[in-house]
């Protein structure tokens, strides 16, 4: 994947807009989200691993907020199926045009790449059917927060028994000590990752109104209530989590 440096915060801007995913951090994004979030490879990674063990043969695989396709791209290398079928969607065209770009250009088998199918479009207006694993890495945590049970509930309703949804999210904490020092954490890692005290600032500001965490708590609660029949905590590294649930 593309190498290009973040540098977007790193001059003091004038006027800080809300976050969104335009053509500058689509062409930095892999840079940024690494260097950003505690354990994405691992989860990149894992999300290939796990799938690869819950796919259920003529089954299709979604990504939700795919941006430049790299868990569906973990997914398609890790599934051995010739008619695997990977519906990723992104309703950011810049991530999208880049995602098929570098499809294009990886050392990716050309089967693995054609299973791969990018949609622009948003998440809560898609149909999804005849699943067994659906993955949302760090996507929902960017949806209305009134929003997420139905989404939720489309998912649940269009997965086959013993499917999967894995669902990577930041977290918030109701403890403000706890809060506090999850946070401190988290920007310690920036720090050591080369990112300074104003890029962390800035981006925190641009990002806040638009990145809406919820609890660990709250999220299990819902997966539970939507009818998931078991949903486990697997991975986190600071306030950055994975979870699997089974239908
Ligand atoms: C990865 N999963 O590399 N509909 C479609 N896409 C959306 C919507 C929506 N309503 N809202 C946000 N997005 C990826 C990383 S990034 C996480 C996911 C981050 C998209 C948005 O355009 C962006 O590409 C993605 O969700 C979130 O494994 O940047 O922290």
């Amino acid at each position: 994947m593309s190498t290009n440096l973040d540098t977007l915060y790193s001059r003091p801007l004038d006027k800080l807009v809300d976050f969104n995913f335009d053509e500058k951090v689509a062409n930095v994004f892999p840079d940024m989200i690494n260097r950003s979030v505690p354990g994405y490879a691992s989860i990149v990674a894992m999300t290939g691993i796990l799938s690869a063990e819950f796919f259920q043969p003529h089954t299709q695989c979604y990504d939700l907020g795919c941006s430049l396709g790299a868990s569906a791209l973990s997914m398609a290398k890790a599934i051995k199926e010739d008619s695997l079928k990977i519906i990723a969607v992104d309703n950011s065209q810049a991530m999208l045009q880049k995602a098929e770009l570098l499809l294009q250009q990886s050392e990716t088998s050309e089967s693995t790449s054609k299973c791969i199918e990018f949609i622009c479009d948003d998440i809560n207006k898609i149909d999804v059917v005849n699943t067994s694993v659906v993955v949302m890495n760090f996507t929902l945590q960017f949806i209305l927060p009134a929003q997420r049970s139905e989404l939720l509930k489309k998912i649940y309703q269009g997965m086959n028994k013993g499917g999967i949804l894995i669902l990577s999210e930041k977290l918030n904490y109701n403890d403000t000590e706890q809060q506090q020092l999850l946070i401190d954490m988290h920007h310690f890692f920036k720090k050591a990752n080369g990112y300074s005290d104003l890029e962390i600032s800035q981006k925190r500001q641009t990002i806040e109104n638009v990145l809406l965490p919820e609890t660990l708590e709250d999220h299990k609660l819902r997966l539970k209530k939507t009818g998931f029949k078991q949903v486990e905590q697997w991975f986190q590294c600071f306030n950055f989590s994975s979870l699997i649930a089974i239908k």
